[in-house]
C-alpha cells in the first residue's frame, strides 16, 4: 500500500512538472483532488480499514494530499509569472515612434483674435462692457452723427467703400471706424455708459502698412462728470496690462478729430535701440492711439443732453497693437492665410488670455 502512495505521488509530481499552462494544471487538480480524483479515492478507503492500518495510512494519504495541493499552487504561481513575462517581452512600447499630434498642436488662434481677447479681458476687468455693431453702416451713423461735415475728405468716394444707392438714393457703406456702435449704444442706453468696441473696419487704402480691411478697438465713457484725468488713468492702466510691463509713461499731444473736442494723440515711452520696439523703457516716443472728450454735437445727435452728460472716447488699431506686441513686420501677412505664418505667430486654442493666468503666457 505505501508503495502505491509513493507511486501515485511520483506520477502526480511528474504531471505537475509537465503542465505547460493553467488549463492543464487545473485538469490535473480535478483528476487528483477533485471529487472523483485519485487522492480522494484513496482517502475514501480509510473508512473501510482496520484501525491499525488507518493509523499508518491516514497520515501518509493526508500528507500526500497537502503536499500535492501546495505543489499545484506553487506551479500555478510560476505559470502566471511566466505568462506575464512572455507578455512583457512581446508587448514592448516603442518610445522612438513619432508623437501623434495633440489637438492643441493642430490649430492656431490668429494673433488678431488673440489680441482682441487680451484687450477685452483687460477692459472687462475695469468694468467695461463689450459692444458690437454691423460692418455695413448708413452714412448717418458712420459720418453725420459723428459730426463729420458735408465735405469731409473721409466721405469721398475714393476713401470709403460705398454700396449702390437704394431707391431713395441712400448709399450704405462699409464702416470706416467702430464709432457708429458708440452712437447706437448711446441711443439705447441710459448713462453711465462704459463700453469697448472691437471690430472690423474698412478704408480704400492698400500698402505695406494699410489693408482695405483692418481692426479697431474704440472705447467710450459717458457720465455726468467724466474727465480727462480718468481717460488718462484708463489708457495707462490698459497699456501696462496689454504690454505686460510694470509702468508706462505717456505723452498727450493736441490733435483733431471731428467727434472729439479737445482731441489728443497719445504717445507711449519706448526704446528703439535694438531691433524691436520695447514699450515702457527708453527715451523714445511711439504714437499709439487717438482720444478726446466726446464732442457735444455727438452727444446731442445720440439723443443725450450735452449740458448733463459728458464723456471721453478713444480709438486704436488692433493690428498695429498686435504687430508691436508680437513683433510682426508686415501688416499684409495677417490676411495672407499662410499656414506657416499662423503656425509661427498663432496662439494655442485652449490657452485663453486672462488677467489671472497671464495674458499671453
Ligand atoms: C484713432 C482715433 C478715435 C474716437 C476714436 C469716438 C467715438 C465717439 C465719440 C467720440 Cl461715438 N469719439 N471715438 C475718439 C477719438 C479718437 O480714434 O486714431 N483711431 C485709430
Amino acid at each position: 500500500m505505501s508503495n502505491e502512495i509513493a507511486d501515485l505521488s511520483q506520477s502526480i509530481h511528474a504531471g505537475i512538472a509537465d503542465a505547460s499552462d493553467e488549463a492543464a494544471l487545473e485538469a490535473l487538480r480535478v483528476a487528483t483532488l477533485g471529487k472523483k480524483g485519485s487522492i480522494s479515492a484513496l482517502l475514501a478507503t480509510l473508512g473501510k480499514m482496520s484501525p491499525e492500518d488507518r493509523q499508518v495510512k491516514g497520515p501518509a494519504i493526508n500528507g500526500l494530499k497537502s503536499e500535492v495541493m501546495a505543489a499545484i499552487e506553487a506551479k500555478r504561481t510560476a505559470l502566471a509569472a511566466a505568462a506575464l513575462d512572455t507578455r512583457l517581452k512581446s508587448e514592448k512600447l516603442d518610445v522612438t515612434l513619432p508623437l501623434r499630434p495633440a489637438p492643441t498642436a493642430v490649430g492656431r488662434v490668429h494673433p488678431i483674435s488673440q489680441t482682441i481677447d487680451e484687450i477685452t479681458a483687460i477692459f472687462s476687468d475695469m468694468g467695461f462692457a463689450i459692444a458690437e455693431g454691423p460692418d455695413v453702416e448708413t452714412d448717418y451713423y458712420n459720418f453725420t452723427a459723428l459730426n463729420f461735415p458735408e465735405g469731409h475728405p473721409a466721405r469721398e468716394m475714393h476713401d470709403t467703400f460705398f454700396f449702390e444707392p437704394d431707391a431713395e438714393g441712400n448709399r450704405k457703406l462699409l464702416r470706416t471706424h467702430t464709432s457708429p456702435v458708440q452712437v447706437r449704444t448711446m441711443e439705447t442706453t441710459e448713462p453711465p455708459i462704459r463700453i469697448v468696441i472691437p471690430g472690423r473696419t474698412y478704408r480704400n487704402d492698400s500698402d505695406q502698412t494699410h489693408t482695405p480691411m483692418f481692426h479697431q478697438v474704440e472705447g467710450l465713457v459717458i457720465d455726468k462728470q467724466s474727465h480727462i484725468g480718468q481717460l488718462r488713468w484708463v489708457l495707462e492702466e490698459f497699456l501696462k496690462a496689454f504690454f505686460e510691463v510694470e509702468s508706462v509713461t505717456t505723452r498727450f499731444r493736441p490733435s483733431f478729430f471731428p467727434f472729439t473736442e479737445p482731441s489728443m494723440e497719445v504717445d507711449v515711452q519706448c526704446d528703439r535701440s535694438g531691433n524691436e520696439v520695447k514699450i515702457g523703457e527708453g527715451n523714445d516716443w511711439l504714437e499709439i492711439l487717438g482720444c478726446g472728450m466726446v464732442h457735444p454735437n455727438v452727444i446731442r445727435h445720440a439723443g443725450l443732453d450735452p449740458d448733463v452728460y459728458q464723456g471721453f472716447a478713444w480709438g486704436m488699431g488692433i493690428d498695429r497693437l498686435a504687430m508691436l506686441k508680437y513683433g510682426m513686420a508686415d501688416l499684409r501677412a495677417f490676411f495672407d492665410a499662410d499656414k506657416r505664418w499662423i503656425d509661427h505667430y498663432g496662439f494655442r486654442p485652449l490657452d485663453l488670455p486672462t488677467l489671472f493666468g497671464g495674458l499671453s503666457s
